[in-house]
C-alpha cells in the first residue's frame, strides 16, 4: 500500500523533476555520504558546497559559503497564507492561498532538474514526548540535508511516527535559482505545509527552525492551549545544589546563545543548557508551565563568539561527539585552512578569505566574516548540557525574560507586577534590528516576545492567547524584563553582560525565594542595588544606578509609539492588554 507520505512525495517530484530521490535515514554513515557529496559532486556557483576544514583543532568541521544575496533572513519574502487575511493579522505579510500555490507552483516547475530531492523525516521534541511533532521536508540541498540531521532527530524514528497518517507537517525546500526576485517563504497553517524556494540559508530553508517549530506550532499552540516561542531554556544550579530552569526571549542576534551558555562569574553557581533558540511551552498537570527544546542543535552566531565571551559554545565546536560541525559565510584563515570570524580569540590572521571567497584587506574596513555568519553544531556536543535535555516531560519554568537591544530607556532588570502585566513586558518590547535578517540594521522596532517576524497568526490575538495560558497556570513563573545593552554617554555598554549576567539572574532567582526586596516604580519592580551580588565587578555606584534607572520623563515617548503599535490590532488586541498600558500611561501622566 502507498503510504500518504509516500504519495505527497511522488506529486512533489512530479512537479519539481528531481533526477534521484534519496529517503534520508539519518545514520552517521549517510552524513559522511552527504559531506562526501557536497565536497564532490553538488556546487553552488560553480563551488563545492562544502571545503573541509583543519581537523586538528576544528574537528568535522566543513565550511558553505552561500550566494552573496542570500545570508539572512528575508522577512519582506515571508508570507502566512490562510484564506482569511485577519487570521494572519497585520504582524505578517499575507496572500491568499490560491495565489500564492499559483505562484509557488509556477517557480517550482522542475526546479529540481539535475539534482537531488532528499526527503528528510525528522522530530522536533524527543520521540517519546507528548508535546514532540513528527515532520518531512524535502529539499535539493545536501547542505540544507546535512544541516536539518544538526538541527532535528532526523531519520527512521520520525518515519516510524508518521507511519500511514496523512497529517504529517510538510516542507517542500528548493533553492530555486537563488535570485531574490524568484524567493519566497511562504506558510500554508490550513493545510500544515510550508513551501520556500529561492533561498538556500538558515531560517528560510531548515524548515524546521523558524517556519516550523515557531509559525506553524505557535498557530498550532493556539489551538492546542500551548506555546511555542523565540526562547532560550537554561537550568541554574545553585551553590545548595537545586536547579532552577528559566526561559528567555530575545530577538535574533541579542544574546539567547550566549545567556544560554554562560560561564558563571559567580562562584558556585553552574549553568545547564537546553536550548538556545525555541522553547514549546506547556501547561504540565501541576498547573506550572513546562518547557521542551524541540530543536537538536545549535545555529549560532559565529562573530563576537570567544572563549572570552562564551567559552562553552567554544568547547561545543571543537566537541566531536557528533558529526559534523558546519561554518557558513565565515572567513577561512588560509594558511591554516580554519574558520575565523572577527570576535575569535587571538589575532586576526594575515591571510584570509572573507565570507565572499575574496582575499581580505583589512584596509577597506570592512568585516572577514559576514556579521551573519553562523556554524551549525550538535547539542549533544555540549559540555554544559542539561541531564534533563532528554526528558520527554520537559523542565519546569520559574522565570521568564524578556530582552531586547536597547541602547537607552529600559533598565538592566525589572520584575512584572503579576503574569499580565508580565504579558504587557513582553507585548511592548523593543529592540535595535540586527544583521539576522535583511534591511536597516540599529533601527529600534516592536518586536512583542521576540516574535514579530515569527508569530504565525494575528499577534493581538497571540496576547489574548498569552492571557488565556497564564489564567490555566496555578503556580506562574515571575516574569522579567531585562537589557543588557544600556549604553553610557559615550556608547559604550555600561554592563559588562556575558558571565556576568549571572549577577542579574541571582537576583531573579533571590525574588523566586524571597530572599530579596524590590523597589517599585511605575513600569515594575527594580532591585536594590545593594541585593545585587555584585563583588570582583569593576563597577561604580552611579554607573549602577544608571543602569537600573527609570525616568518617568524618557518613558512619554516610548508610551506614545507602544500605544501606536498595540492600536493596530484593533478589536482582536485583548481588553487586557489595554488595562495594563493604561497603568503605565497613567503614571507618565499620558
Ligand atoms: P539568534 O540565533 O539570531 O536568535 O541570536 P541569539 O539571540 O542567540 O544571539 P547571540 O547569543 O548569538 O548573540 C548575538 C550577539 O550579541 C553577539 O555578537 C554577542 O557577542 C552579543 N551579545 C550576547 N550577549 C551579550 C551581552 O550580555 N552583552 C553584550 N554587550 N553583547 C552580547
Ligand atoms: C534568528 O534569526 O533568530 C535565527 C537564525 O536564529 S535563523 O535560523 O536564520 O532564523
Ligand atoms: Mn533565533
Amino acid at each position: 500500500m502507498v503510504t500518504a507520505l509516500e504519495e505527497w512525495v511522488t506529486q512533489q517530484a512530479e512537479l519539481t523533476q528531481p533526477d534521484k530521490i534519496y529517503w534520508c535515514d539519518g545514520s552517521d554513515e549517510e552524513a559522511k555520504r552527504l559531506i562526501e557529496i557536497g565536497i564532490k559532486e553538488e556546487t553552488i556557483n560553480g563551488e563545492p558546497v562544502f571545503r573541509k576544514l583543519n581537523d586538528t583543532r576544528w574537528p568535522n568541521a566543513f565550511y558553505h559559503r552561500t550566494d552573496p544575496t542570500d545570508v539572512a533572513r528575508t522577512e519582506h519574502l515571508t508570507f502566512i497564507c490562510h484564506s482569511k487575511k485577519e487570521v494572519a493579522g497585520p504582524n505578517n505579510n499575507w496572500m491568499h492561498p490560491d495565489e500564492a500555490k499559483a505562484k509557488l507552483t509556477e517557480l517550482s516547475r522542475g526546479c529540481m532538474k539535475g539534482r537531488t530531492m532528499y526527503v528528510i523525516p525528522y522530530m522536533m521534541g524527543h520521540p517519546d514526548s507528548p508535546y514532540a511533532k513528527a515532520n518531512v521536508q524535502l529539499t535539493d540541498s545536501a547542505y540544507v540535508a546535512i544541516n536539518m540531521r544538526i538541527m532535528t532527530r532526523m531519520g527512521t524514528e520520525a518515519l516510524k511516527r508518521i507511519g500511514t497518517s496523512s497529517t504529517f507537517f510538510r516542507g517542500l525546500h528548493s533553492i530555486g535559482d537563488l535570485s531574490p526576485d524568484h524567493r519566497l517563504i511562504m506558510h500554508f497553517p490550513e493545510e500544515g505545509l510550508v513551501w520556500s524556494i529561492g533561498s538556500g540559508y538558515g531560517g528560510n530553508a531548515l524548515l524546521g527552525k523558524k517556519c516550523f517549530s515557531l509559525r506553524m506550532a505557535s498557530w498550532e499552540g493556539k489551538q492546542e492551549g500551548w506555546l511555542a516561542e523565540h526562547m532560550l531554556i537554561m537550568g541554574i544550579q545553585s551553590p545548595t545544589g537545586e536547579t532552577t530552569y528559566i526561559a528567555a526571549a530575545l530577538p535574533s542576534a541579542c544574546g539567547k546563545t550566549n545567556l544560554a551558555m554562560l560561564e558563571s562569574a559567580l562562584p558556585g553557581y553552574k549553568i545547564w543548557t537546553i536550548g538556545d533558540d525555541i522553547a514549546w511551552l506547556n501547561v504540565g498537570p501541576d498547573g506550572r508551565l513546562w518547557a521542551i527544546n524541540p530543536e537538536a542543535g545549535f545555529f549560532g552566531v559565529a562573530p563576537g563568539t570567544s572563549l572570552k565571551t562564551n567559552p562553552n559554545m567554544l568547547k561545543t565546536l571543537h566537541g566531536t561527539k557528533f558529526f559534523p560541525t558546519i561554518y557558513t559565510n565565515t572567513a577561512i584563515d588560509l594558511d591554516k585552512n580554519e574558520p575565523w570570524w572577527e570576535g575569535l580569540d587571538g589575532e586576526r590572521p594575515d591571510n584570509l578569505l572573507d565570507w565572499q571567497g575574496k582575499v581580505f584587506d583589512p584596509a577597506t574596513g570592512t568585516k572577514a566574516a559576514h556579521p551573519n555568519s553562523r556554524f551549525t553544531a550538535s547539542i549533544y556536543n555540549c559540555p554544559i548540557l542539561s541531564h534533563e535535555y532528554d526528558n520527554p516531560k520537559g523542565v519546569p519554568i520559574s522565570a521568564i525574560l524578556f530582552g531586547g537591544r536597547r541602547a537607552k530607556l529600559v533598565p538592566l532588570v525589572m520584575e512584572s507586577f503579576d503574569w499580565n502585566h508580565g504579558v504587557f513586558l513582553g507585548a511592548r518590547m523593543g529592540s535595535e534590528t540586527t544583521a539576522a535578517a535583511t534591511g536597516a540594521q540599529g533601527v529600534i522596532r516592536r518586536d512583542p516576545m521576540a516574535m514579530l517576524p515569527f508569530c504565525g497568526y494575528n499577534m493581538g490575538d497571540y496576547f489574548g492567547h498569552w492571557f488565556d495560558v497564564g489564567s490555566k497556570l496555578t503556580n506562574p513563573p515571575k516574569v522579567f524584563s531585562v537589557n543588557w545593552f544600556r549604553v553610557d554617554e559615550n556608547a559604550k555598554f555600561m554592563w559588562p553582560g556575558f558571565g556576568d549576567n549571572i549577577r542579574v539572574i541571582k537576583w531573579m532567582i533571590d525574588r523566586i525565594a524571597g530572599k530579596v526586596g524590590a523597589k517599585e516604580t511605575p513600569t515594575g519592580l527594580v532591585p536594590n542595588i545593594n541585593e545585587m551580588h555584585l563583588e570582583g565587578l569593576n563597577i561604580d555606584h552611579s554607573t549602577m544606578e544608571k543602569l537600573l534607572d527609570v525616568s518617568m520623563h524618557e518613558w512619554e515617548g516610548e508610551v506614545a509609539d507602544i500605544k501606536a503599535y498595540l492600536d493596530q490590532f484593533g478589536e482582536h488586541m485583548p481588553q487586557a492588554m489595554w488595562d495594563e498600558y493604561q497603568k503605565l500611561a497613567d503614571a507618565v501622566g499620558k
